[in-house]
């Protein structure tokens, strides 16, 4: 017998399942944490109230309304600015362990750069948020962006420009001050694929830049080094008399090969090279892949590019970043199918340097967001993949949930997506040994879904935005979760 089957035959798992009979008795361990998730952008309105400036989402909207499916915009969304003590009232009655929030830079720091001025009434908004969380038990994780950058700092180039890096660590600095003795969980980004590449390459999400092959590489290697120099200044300054933890949160689908066949197989792997290791490598080891880096290099050589469209990191900015995280956050929502494309990609392009094609088994049910298949497997294959090549780090489930095109009470699609994740996530514990330390569920409530407006509704509660208030009513789900969360366990 080898080593690995001798463990899995005398592991503490194996023992649990023999002892607590079937895997749907599975239980999360007792420091397992649950929580919901929210943005910003998509849920505070209050757009330019109380010293607020003006972000790229709002200004790019105000001014191309076209470019969201439904001509909408966040200028009020849930009005959760006004609503928040209704908001954490939902929360507790949910029961979460947390709430995993982000921060609008632009109502700290309305003009990007803190040298131009703080926001009192914008610093007094969150401490307030903060306070009300606490004071119901409930723990605040902070994301510090989540897309909106200032828009005097995207009228330079925003993440293309590296003068950025020095603007968001200082905001980052005065979010440690102003609340660090009461917030101990940091989210240094949210998902760089989303705001890089589909910022500043493939033009989905604002600023709407399409810089094809170039834009994405540049945002995400400026926002790694900001990711950097903060978990360093955190370090530094703040750890061992605020004693938090910081982690950002990358997304990724699965990559599943198309069929059993070998070159699939190695199209799935070269995707989640492009879709995760990518963005991942330089946290953990402090710089690309070296196969990624190989590949862009070359193909950009022979496209004219000199130097090569990936950015290369300098030797301090590489120890800067090799380890630079307390814990790992994943947001995972899908799976998508793996072959080497046959038709030729756009060139250059991320597409192009990657070369797989994806796709959905028709089988799959697919949510009111085309990109979101139901797989729960895929959920699992993720978490096993970052125990055996990332070395099992402290990794948080940042995001996962499902959309509807309706905001029906009885969500039977999305409690049945739920349930059948959080058994995946089960698996992975008790048969694998991975270091899953929580989950979060997106979102709280329905909410402003960036280009696709209100039409795709993630919430556990319902929101009517036909009325002023804004009303909130929870669903079936909602109730579900609540279960799941007061049993610590998945019930039928
Ligand atoms: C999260 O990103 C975000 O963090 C959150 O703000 C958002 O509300 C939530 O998801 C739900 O979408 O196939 O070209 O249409 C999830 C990441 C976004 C990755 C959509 C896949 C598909 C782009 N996903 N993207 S496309």
């Amino acid at each position: 017998m080898t080593l690995p089957t001798i463990w899995r035959f005398t592991s503490l798992f194996t023992l649990l399942v023999f002892v607590t009979g079937e895997p749907s008795n599975r239980t999360f361990p007792n420091h397992f944490k649950f929580g919901v998730a929210t943005s910003a952008y998509q849920i505070e309105g209050a757009w330019n109230e109380d010293g607020k400036g003006e972000s790229n989402w709002d200004h790019f909207l105000h001014q191309h309304p076209e470019v969201v499916v439904d001509k909408t915009n966040g200028d009020v969304a849930c009005d959760s600015y006004h609503k928040y003590k209704e908001d954490v009232k939902l929360l507790k009655d949910l029961g979460v362990d947390f709430y995993r929030f982000s921060i609008a830079w632009t109502r700290i720091v309305p003009l990007g750069r803190k040298d131009s001025g703080i926001n009192p009434d914008g610093i007094a908004y969150y401490s307030n948020l903060i306070d009300e969380l606490l004071a119901n038990g409930i723990e605040p994780y902070v994301t510090i962006f989540h897309w909106d950058t200032p828009q005097t700092l995207e009228a330079v180039g925003g993440w293309l420009n590296s003068t950025i890096i020095d603007h968001y660590v200082s905001y980052a600095r005065l979010l440690f001050e102003l609340y660090g003795e009461r917030v101990k969980h940091w989210l240094t980004f949210n998902e760089f694929s989303q705001f890089c590449e589909e910022g500043y390459s493939t033009g989905k999400k604002a600023p709407f830049k399409t810089l094809v092959g170039v834009g994405g590489y540049q945002c995400t290697h400026n926002a790694l080094i900001a990711h950097a120099k903060t978990f360093d200044m955190y370090v530094k300054e703040f750890k061992y008399t605020q004693k938090g933890l910081i982690g950002l949160s990358v997304d990724t689908a699965w990559a599943e090969p198309k069929t059993d066949s070998i070159l699939d197989k190695l199209a799935a792997e070269e995707e989640f090279m492009f879709d995760y290791a990518y963005y991942l490598h330089p946290i953990m080891a402090g710089d690309y892949p070296a196969a990624l880096k190989r590949k862009i290099n070359f193909k950009s050589f022979f496209q004219g590019y000199h130097p090569s469209r990936l950015p290369k990191f300098s030797r301090q900015e590489k120890k800067l970043l090799k380890g630079s995280f307390d814990f790992i956050g994943l947001n995972h929502y899908t799976t998508s199918l793996c072959s080497w494309s046959t038709t030729k990609f756009p060139s250059p392009s991320k597409l192009d340097d990657c070369g797989v094609k994806q796709s959905q088994d028709p089988s799959w049910k697919i949510s009111a967001s085309p990109w979101l298949a139901q797989v729960p497997y895929g959920m699992r294959k993720v978490l096993v993949w970052i125990k055996e090549n990332l070395n099992n780090p402290p990794l948080l489930i940042t995001e996962n949930g499902w959309s509807t095109s309706d905001s029906n009470l009885d969500d039977e699609d999305r409690m049945e997506y739920y349930k059948k994740y959080l058994a995946e996530v089960l698996n992975a514990i008790h048969d694998h040994g991975c270091n899953v330390i929580g989950y979060t569920a997106w979102s709280l409530m329905d909410n402003m879904e960036w280009a696709s407006g209100y039409t795709e509704k993630f919430g556990l509660v319902r929101v009517d935005f036909a009325s002023p208030n804004r009303t909130r009513t929870p669903k079936d789900s909602f109730y579900m979760y609540q279960t799941i969360i007061k049993n610590k366990k998945l019930i039928d």
